[in-house]
């Protein structure tokens, strides 16, 4: 690789630590104001799990899509970087994502291709669809992101997308977060053959299974397959194995074994890449120190527009037209 080369890989790099410094942030925050009771409603955290917004949104561009999740914090920043307006939906406030309308599961900025979380399990895969149909039809080199996780791959509408999407030759990604657990859940209690990658393949559509919480191995496999879509390769699929560090929900005591959390903690994707930047040189201890001070000064100022901001009027509840605006 040439000079110039390596340092833009660097650089692409050093914003990817920085994304994935500030999704942690955020949701450690979030974590202590739903203690709190300054976030109220269900909320689901993606600490853990952060390497996999990350990395798949490295590869795509401002105008493409990204079908979310119950879980879709990660998702939303890593796609919008509109970290005040998802802090002040979390909060319920007019200034929010989806004016206060949404909350935690409902986040939605088709401005800028984030096309919403769902509290329906598997509830974006069939969506994503209709963005990449559009893309196909308009001739666009748009591709359309789906996130989804384990649990989610036992849906009808999983197999069913995946079916026609490879029919119909559709930039659809799909990204199969497998946290290991569907809610409390594990996967070996709940499907049948672990391989989901297999399940694509089976379909006939190109995919892989990556270590999910390791930020760079999911970018290159994103890159690969975006490439590839961008030029008329039908969808693919990638299964990122990763573990979410906290509980399901706010509501829902953790039953698993603490051994299991302790060897995923050891595999924390944000120290594991800040480790990995130290050791090969490409960013000092300050630098990081740096970082996350960036981070949780953003989150922080989030914090405090969100308080400030005013409520959503009742009756706008009633007018839904500012959706499409
Ligand atoms: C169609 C549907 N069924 C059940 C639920 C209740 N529910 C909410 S989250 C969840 C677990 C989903 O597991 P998974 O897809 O693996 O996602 P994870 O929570 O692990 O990120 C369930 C069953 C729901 N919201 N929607």
């Amino acid at each position: 690789m040439v000079q110039g080369d390596i340092q833009a890989e660097n650089e692409k790099k050093i914003e990817m630590l920085k994304k994935i410094i500030l999704i942690r942030r955020f949701e450690k925050t979030v974590k202590e104001l739903y203690a709190e009771k300054r976030i109220v409603g269900a909320i689901h955290l993606c600490i853990g799990q952060e390497a996999v917004p990350v990395g798949i949104c490295s590869a795509l561009n401002d105008d493409d899509y990204v079908f979310s999740t119950h879980r879709g914090h990660g998702h939303a920043i890593a796609k919008t970087m509109e970290v005040k307006r998802i802090m002040a939906e979390l909060m319920g406030k007019d200034t929010g994502l989806s004016r206060g309308h949404g909350g935690s599961m409902h986040l939605f900025d088709s401005g800028k291709g984030f096309m919403g979380g769902n509290g329906i399990v598997g509830g974006g895969i069939p969506l994503s669809l209709g963005a990449a149909f559009h893309a196909h039809y308009k001739e666009t080199d748009q591709v359309s992101a789906a996130f989804f996780s384990d649990g989610a791959s036992n849906q009808g509408s999983f197999s069913e997308s995946l079916n026609l999407a490879a029919l119909w030759k559709l930039p659809v990604l799909f990204v199969c977060e497998n946290n290991q657990y569907a809610a409390t859940t594990p996967v070996a209690l709940s499907i049948a053959d672990q391989n989901i990658a297999g399940r694509a393949r089976a379909i006939g559509i190109p995919a892989v299974s990556v270590d999910g919480n390791d930020v760079e191995a999911v970018s290159v496999e994103a890159e690969k397959a975006v490439g590839e879509m961008r030029n008329g390769g039908g969808p693919h699929f990638i299964e990122c194995k990763t573990y979410r560090i906290e509980p399901h929900c706010g509501i829902i005591p953790d039953q698993r074994k603490e051994e299991e959390q302790e060897l995923w903690i050891r595999k924390d994707p944000v120290s594991v890449f800040s480790q990995e930047l130290l050791r090969r040189g490409i960013v000092t201890h300050s630098d990081v120190e740096l970082v996350e001070n960036e981070a949780q000064t953003i989150v922080d100022e989030a914090v405090t527009y969100a308080e400030e901001s005013p409520w959503p009027d009742v009756k706008a509840l009633h007018n839904r037209s500012w959706l499409i605006s």
